[in-house]
């Protein structure tokens, strides 16, 4: 369907030749019936939207309740990023790594070719123009993707500053990252379209040499909206090894003292560490005049400036955040962003047009429709939406937004967090002693699955900087890339491991965790302006008791903080022992710095505690 609003030829604002070029051989491989050029507009956006309500693809919600907001069911075998058909095509095998699949670039494109010709039949192929980062910034990169389906288009308008004004910045010579995507399901004829058209074959191809992503049979977020993992980590990686860059999977949170100082900080967590809620963090009320504002809750692209500090910026435009466990409890910043003009993907619909997910409330609603569109009760057996279940929300509808989120320069990063969930060993907070020592700690991060897939449950699963499924080059050159711009610093970022996730032998959690996670970024912050005292031990410095800010949380006596804090030797030999697997899968391009680093952490085990620290406090030690 064409409207008034959509652009079949290139519009008179572009002049790219190369892009012109390739939307040509692109329409002439894949044979959509329309080519649309995407402008950006609300208008374009809301017909988009009529469309797929009139297709059967959107549901739009209570306009009461959730002004301007859609419910999309995708179809049950489309609901997550597919690692297993996820590629690294760079020309040599080695350099794509071992913990990337890898097919040679030429056969890759044999295949794609094959895949895409025709694909696009009885179908519009929508050209969205998009920039990952704040338009003009110098941190940010352009890039334009081609797809077929408008669910993706609306999507993008979201996540990334997406339009016309992106093409009129691009000019005539300027430089884009090329991204190719189809749900691989031409309409024939006849034959009726479906609410979620995808293929049975997947594809999620990066070429890094030549800077370009290629996606084929998904139309699911991880896989469909390219500018998120695939270009603005996957391919971002690599330019950003290439250029002295970091892109990282990370937030980005600044912390705000009663005096109006800002301290801003990047944080990586694998998944289910709860991340976009520690991003929208809330102080505990005793924290009076303390605040957290948010930057970004999922990619951080970081650079070194003039002042040789690193300054960080958020590509993103929006958050696509997992809906289940977000609530006014979990998170109220989350929910209030999620107030108006978002798209909710395989979450369950209410009576009254509302969404509903597990987690949003404590006693779920007596009836529901659930997200493949059935009848639910509390009583079903079921969940009501898929665990994987998305939101899609503007970042500025978020309260705790940064004002300066969107500053071209980025904000400067005083330090950097890696976590886990761990159930044991590793300690709440702890600050390693330089920063050759954390890229160590955070190239050995792990976390405990939660949910049976592959693996045992508990099992720790290693997931170095949480970029094991989007670093788009070989894993040990990453960790070297790391050590080599830390050296490149003047102010290096501190760096802190944290663990809110440590039980006691009961299996209960020992820490609250959510707002009083403002305990520890308060001691993060403290220490990164020299404020702090702190004890070593062989992880690096630890808060002693009365470094942190109690108040208003009397549960957590100096008994249980022990508990927290303790470094148990046979359990960290264990551990650091455990390390040798995940360093025997890169060893012919693992840092050296690492043999050195565990070695020093092993000797330092085995002395007796009293060793371990020139202050005379530490914490509890098992023998
Ligand atoms: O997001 C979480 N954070 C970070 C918040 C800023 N979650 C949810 C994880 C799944 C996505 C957490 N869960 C956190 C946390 O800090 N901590 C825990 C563990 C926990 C769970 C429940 C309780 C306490 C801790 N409840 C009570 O104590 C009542
Ligand atoms: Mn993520």
């Amino acid at each position: 369907m064409i409207t008034s609003s959509m652009q079949i030829n290139p519009p008179d604002y572009v002049n790219n030749k190369k892009l012109i070029q390739w939307v040509q051989e692109t329409a002439d491989l894949c044979q959509p019936d329309v080519v649309c050029w995407c402008d950006g507009s609300q208008e374009e956006y809301d017909t988009l939207c009529q469309q797929m309500v009139e297709s059967g693809t959107f549901i739009k919600l209570s306009e009461e309740t959730r002004p301007n907001s859609y419910l999309c069911r995708s179809d049950p075998s489309d609901v997550a990023r597919v690692e297993d058909r996820t590629y690294i095509c760079s020309l040599r095998r080695q350099d794509a790594g071992p913990t990337n699949n890898w097919v040679a670039p030429r056969e890759m494109k044999e295949t794609l070719k094959g895949l895409f010709s025709g694909c696009m039949k009885g179908r519009t192929m929508y050209v969205i123009p998009f920039s990952m980062g704040p338009l003009g910034s110098p941190i940010a990169h352009i890039g334009v993707e081609i797809s077929d389906s408008p669910y993706v288009v609306t999507n993008m308008r979201i996540m990334t500053r997406m339009g016309r004004k992106v093409l009129e910045l691009l000019g005539d010579n300027g430089e884009f990252v090329p991204c190719l995507h189809s749900v691989g399901a031409p309409l024939h004829p006849g034959t009726a379209d479906v609410p979620w058209p995808c293929n049975d074959k997947k594809y999620i191809v990066h070429f890094p040499e030549e800077r370009s992503i290629v996606s084929f049979g998904s139309g699911y977020g991880g896989n469909a909206l390219l500018g998120k993992k695939c270009f603005a980590l996957r391919i971002a990686s690599s330019m950003a090894r290439d250029e002295g860059w970091l892109a990282e999977h990370m937030l980005i949170l600044g912390v705000e003292s009663p005096e109006g100082e800002k301290t801003y900080v990047g944080a990586a967590f694998p998944s289910a560490c709860g991340k976009t809620n520690f991003a929208m963090l809330i102080p505990p009320h005793s924290f009076e005049g303390w605040k957290v504002t948010t930057i970004g809750d999922d990619i951080a692209w970081i650079k070194p400036g003039a002042d040789g500090r690193l300054h960080a910026i958020n590509p993103e435009y929006g958050f696509f955040g997992v809906a289940p466990g977000t609530s006014e409890k979990s998170n109220p910043n989350a929910m209030a962003t999620l107030g108006k003009n978002c798209i909710f993907t395989n979450v369950a619909m209410t009576p009254d047009g509302d969404v509903w997910w597990e987690g949003m409330t404590d006693a779920p609603p007596d009836e529901l429709i659930d997200w493949q569109g059935n009848r639910w009760t509390p009583d079903c057996g079921r969940v009501s939406s898929h665990p994987n279940a998305r939101f899609t929300s503007p970042a500025s509808q978020c309260p705790s937004l940064d004002p300066d989120w969107e500053d071209p320069k980025g904000v400067p990063i005083s330090a950097f967090i890696f976590g886990g969930r761990r159930g044991d060993t590793v300690p709440l907070v702890y600050q390693s002693a330089n920063w050759n020592f954390g890229v160590y700690l955070a190239a050995t991060m792990g976390s405990e699955k939660t949910a049976a897939a592959a693996g045992k449950i508990g099992e720790v699963r290693r997931d170095p900087f949480a970029m094991i499924p989007f670093c788009g080059y070989h894993m040990g050159d990453y960790f070297n890339h790391w050590l080599h711009v830390g050296r490149t610093l003047l102010e290096p970022p501190r760096i802190f491991g944290v663990n809110w996730f440590r039980k006691d032998e009961n299996g209960k959690f020992l820490w609250p965790g959510f707002g009083d996670n403002m305990r520890v970024l308060k001691w993060i912050v403290d220490r990164v302006r020299g404020n702090a005292a702190a004890i070593e031990s062989p992880l690096g410095w630890m808060p002693k008791y009365d470094a942190i800010d109690w108040t208003g949380l009397d549960e957590m006596t100096s008994e249980k903080f022990s508990k927290l804090m303790s470094v148990d030797r046979e359990a960290w030999k264990k551990e650091l022992l455990s390390h040798e697997e995940l360093f025997a899968l890169i060893y012919d391009r693992l840092p050296k710095e690492f043999t050195h680093i565990r070695e020093l952490m092993l000797s330092t085990l085995w002395l007796s505690p009293e060793h371990w620290s020139l202050a005379p406090e530490r914490y509890a030690v098992e023998n």
